[in-house]
């Protein structure tokens, strides 16, 4: 078995600017040959995702939609688009979360009906939404990964609304395993530790956060993109052809310690 991922297509979701963790999955798939598209939310992000793209060499063969993971429409049609593009999909990086800024500070007992869902349709919803609309394009089988927290495990302070909603995307990645299982399409979730994005930009104590990990993980080292990048990798490629319904910790061992 080799590693290479020459001759496949994976669609990438998610990559707001450099420090996105996506755009760690998308330089690791493109560094095994893989051929990358990329979906982005918001129009002012699209010159930013093709920017970063052109950096990578060959980088010129991606390809570039729009995709608001709110608006099934949007969705389908995204989809639709990608199908007429270029047909076979072998996996998807679902890299994506929201929750409004209030929601993630102070007591979670005052999170809010709207806060809530809006929490849970983005972050976690659209992990189904997606894998259902990939779902015919995956005709050979592959992999589906999306991103996690510890705190849907555990309470961290401040991640509040967000970890019920991780909570829901674990247990989702789980049952969307069984669905597609039979469609020989792999589903996992990557535990990543803090890494300094813009969603974790302004929100929480971040700082006291990675004195915490740098002290207290085994690895006594914070997360960096590149990890998150090579383990995604793995889980879309052959080699963990044994995998589904799996959730990797790629958090210098920070789960383990109580
Ligand atoms: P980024 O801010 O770089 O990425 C978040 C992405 O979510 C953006 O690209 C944003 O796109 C997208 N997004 C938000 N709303 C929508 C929407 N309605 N439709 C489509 N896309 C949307 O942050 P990260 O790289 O940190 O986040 C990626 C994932 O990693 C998230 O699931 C996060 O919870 C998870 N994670 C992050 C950790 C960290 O420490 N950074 C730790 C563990 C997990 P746009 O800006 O175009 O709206
Ligand atoms: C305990 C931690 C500290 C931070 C607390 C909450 C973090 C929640 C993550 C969530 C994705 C952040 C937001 O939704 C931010 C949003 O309200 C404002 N930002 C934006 O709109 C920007 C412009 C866009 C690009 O962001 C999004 N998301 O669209 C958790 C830390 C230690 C680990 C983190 C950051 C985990 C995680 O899930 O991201």
């Amino acid at each position: 078995m080799n590693m290479s991922l020459q001759g496949r297509t994976y669609v990438v979701m998610g990559v707001a600017n450099k420090r996105s963790i996506a755009w760690g999955i998308a330089q690791s798939l493109h560094n095994a040959g893989a051929r990358l598209i990329f979906t982005y939310a918001a129009e002012r992000f699209e010159k930013s995702v093709r920017d970063l793209a052109a950096t990578l060499e060959g980088g010129e063969e991606s390809l570039f939609y729009q995709c608001d993971v709110t608006d099934d429409e949007n969705i389908m049609e995204t989809f639709q688009q990608i199908q007429n593009d270029v047909g076979v999909i072998h996996g998807l990086a679902h890299c994506i979360a929201f929750a409004n800024k209030e929601e993630l500070k102070g007591d979670f007992l005052n999170t809010s009906r709207d806060g809530f869902l809006t929490a849970h349709n983005i972050s976690s919803y659209s992990l189904t939404a997606v894998s259902r609309a990939v779902q015919p394009l995956m005709s050979e089988g592959g992999g589906i990964v999306t991103l996690t927290y510890l705190g849907g495990e555990r309470v961290v302070p401040n991640y509040n609304v967000m970890g019920v909603a991780k909570a829901s995307l674990d247990a989702s990645v789980k049952y969307l395993a069984e669905s597609l299982g039979k469609h020989g399409i792999r589903v996992n979730a990557i535990s990543a530790g803090p890494i300094r994005t813009l969603s974790a930009k302004g929100v929480g104590d971040f700082n006291s956060i990675l004195k915490d990990i740098e002290e207290r993980a085994p690895l006594r080292r914070p997360t960096t993109q590149e990890e998150v990048g090579d383990t995604a990798y793995f889980l879309l490629s052959d080699f963990s052809r044994g995998v589904t319904g799996e959730m990797i910790h790629v958090d210098s061992g920070f789960h383990i310690i109580g």
